[in-house]
Order: C-alpha cells, then structure tokens, then sequence
C-alpha cells in the first residue's frame, strides 16, 4: 500500500494545549507522525510518496473562505498584540449572542473554535495546508487505480466544520478527499470515521446531502469530546436524512460490542454502493489510549482492517487521532495490512 507523507507535518508544533486546567504539552505531536512513519518502514508496507501541491480550490469546496483567510493570518494578528503565549480563544458566541464576526483576534478566536484547547502557533497553517494536500493526493492515487492507500495528515481533521476548528483540527481532511472524490466523478462516496471521538466537522458538512453516507463509531457524547454532536438520532437533514449514521458507545466497550457496530455501519455503505470509500481512521479506541475510553486491543486492529477490505472498494485511509505514541504505529499499519490481508 502506498503511503503519502511530508515532513511539512512538524510544523504543527505547538507547545501548549489546555487540558485539566493547565496547560500541558500537546498529546496531538510531531512524534505521533514519526512512530506510524517508522512502522510502515519497518513492515515495508509499500513506497512513500510526498504529496502534490493540489492547491486552494479543493479546500474552498469544503471550507468558508473567510474561515481559511483566518487560519492564515491568526497567528500573525496574535503576535501583532505581544502576547506571551499560544493563540488559544477565551470567549465564544454563546446562546443568544451575536454571531458577526469580531475584528479583534480574540473575538476571531472564538468565533472560529468550537473547542479551546487547540493552540494556534507558528506554522500551525502551513502544516494543516499541507496535511489536506496529503489527503488530496491520496485521492489522486487512489482515482489512478490504488485499491487502498494510505494518507499520513497531521494535524488531524475531523473536528473541523465549515468554519470552526478545534479538537487538534483545522481542515478537514476525509470531507476534503470525499468532496474531491465527487469533483473527480465519483457519483456517490461512503466516509467511516472509526476514531474514537466523534467526527463532528464530517457530520455537519455533509449533513444535508445524500451523495456522501457518514458514519462514525465513537465515545457517547454524555462522557466523551466533542460532547455536543454525535447522539444516535443525528440522521441527517433535508436531502441527508438516512445518511448519517451515529454509533455512540459508553466507556469500557471492548472489541466484540465496537465489531457489532462496524459491522452495521458497514452494511449501511454497501447499500449505498459508493464508487469510493474514505476512512476517519483513529487509533485511540486502544485500551492503554490517555484520553479515551475503549478497550481495542492490537490484533483488533488487525481484524477490523480486513472486515472493511470485505466491502471490496477503493478506499483512501486518512489518518486523524491515536494518543498512545509507543503503540500508534503498530495499531495504525496493523489495520493497513489487516485491509490489504498480509
Ligand atoms: C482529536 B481526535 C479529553 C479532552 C479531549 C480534545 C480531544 C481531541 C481529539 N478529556 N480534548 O479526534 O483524536
Ligand atoms: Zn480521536
């Protein structure tokens, strides 16, 4: 399987993301990348390949332009104001407040979060321009014939809605690659998020279309992030509705339980018979992961990979989280090669 990779992902190197009241060293960092890196090397997975420059237009087709011009000059409007530390937002436009967009970055902040423990620092855009790039040629790769390939993004995407980031995301990387799979013919596309939190940003772009099924496996929103999408009954809207697929589970669900889950999900993409499959593919459903609360266990991953290769469709994985650094390499490439059947 090919992998697409640049070392561009370092840039995303914040030191500061707001968890327990403090504020810690990102569990969202440049090591997550190196480890799945090392791991496909060392399986000999296939060839890694840098990505393309596909440019701005497969982005605006997904993202609010004036959204994308934020991430491209917050950092800099916040160092124009001397503060000391990371751009982090510290007031929102909360029920029945004005949603017009503030000039000063403070107001921008929160504007465009909807989550604070994501910094913004320097490079943050240029590593999540080139995180969407590396999903965009996955694309590419899998349109030239790829039945599976591998897209390494960091940061992750997810989290990331039209207009908001948060939660280590800034663009959507799966809902990038799934729209230009329909730009490039595809008829209809089939996105699976099996991180372990829910895929929010995926939900609400597509949410009231019927050319692209979304499902996503997650922690239930009563106890897990992003706590305010994600509940069962989120089926969509207008054309959407029956193509959006929620699968909440509580904490401490083990392999056989989440495998019951895939196992719905999946069915409801091959009804749909898409010409072409992307996966959210997350790795923090493992047992030991620090802020997650699923039991997977390695050889699980194993598993799973072959149950989606089942489907028998071209698919791009794109990777989004995975928090338990020392194993993410092993529990990311067991799920490529459980798809490929190695
Ligand atoms: C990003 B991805 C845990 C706080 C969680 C944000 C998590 C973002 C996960 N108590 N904060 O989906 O892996
Ligand atoms: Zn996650």
């Amino acid at each position: 399987m090919k992998t697409i990779y640049t070392e561009k992902h370092r840039l995303r190197n914040s030191k500061t993301e707001l968890y327990g009241g403090q504020l810690v060293e990102p569990f969202e960092r440049p090591s997550r990348a190196e480890y799945i890196l090392n791991r496909v090397q060392e399986t000999q997975l296939g060839p890694i390949l840098d990505p393309q420059d596909l440019g701005f237009e497969p982005i605006y087709k997904v993202h609010d332009r004036h959204y994308v011009k934020f991430l491209q000059s917050a950092w800099e409007l916040w160092q124009a104001e001397e503060f000391l530390g990371e751009a982090i937002p510290t007031t929102w436009p909360a029920r029945r407040m004005s949603h017009r967009v503030p000039e000063f970055i403070e107001g921008k902040l929160g504007y465009y979060a909807m989550a604070g423990e994501t910094s913004i620092s320097d490079g943050t855009w240029e590593a999540a321009y080139w995180s969407s790039q590396v999903a965009l040629t996955g694309v590419q790769k899998v349109l030239a014939g790829s039945k599976g390939v591998f897209a390494l993004c960091r940061p992750p995407g997810h989290h990331a809605a039209i207009d908001m980031y948060g939660g280590y995301c800034f663009l959507n990387n799966a809902a990038i690659a799934a729209q230009s799979f329909l730009d490039n013919g595809a008829r209809r596309v089939a996105i699976v998020d099996v991180d372990f939190h829910h895929g929010n940003g995926t939900q609400d772009i597509f949410y009231k279309r019927q050319d692209v099924l979304f499902a996503s496996l997650h922690g239930h929103p009563t106890d897990a992030f992003p706590h305010f999408l994600g509940y069962a009954d989120e089926q969509g809207e207008a054309d959407g509705v029956g193509f959006n697929h929620n699968y909440p589970m509580k904490s401490g669900t083990g392999f056989d339980q989440w495998r019951e889950a895939l196992s719905d999900a999946l069915k409801q993409v091959s009804e749909f018979a898409p010409d072409a499959l992307v996966i959210s593919l997350g790795v923090d459903t493992f047992e030991n992961d620090p802020i997650s609360f699923f039991k997977l266990q390695s050889p699980d991953f194993i598993t799973y990979g072959a149950d989606i290769a089942q489907l028998g469709l071209p698919t791009l994985f794109v990777m989004e989280g995975g928090y338990d650094i020392g194993e993410i390499g092993v529990n990311t490439v067991n799920v490529l090669q459980g798809f490929e059947g190695t």
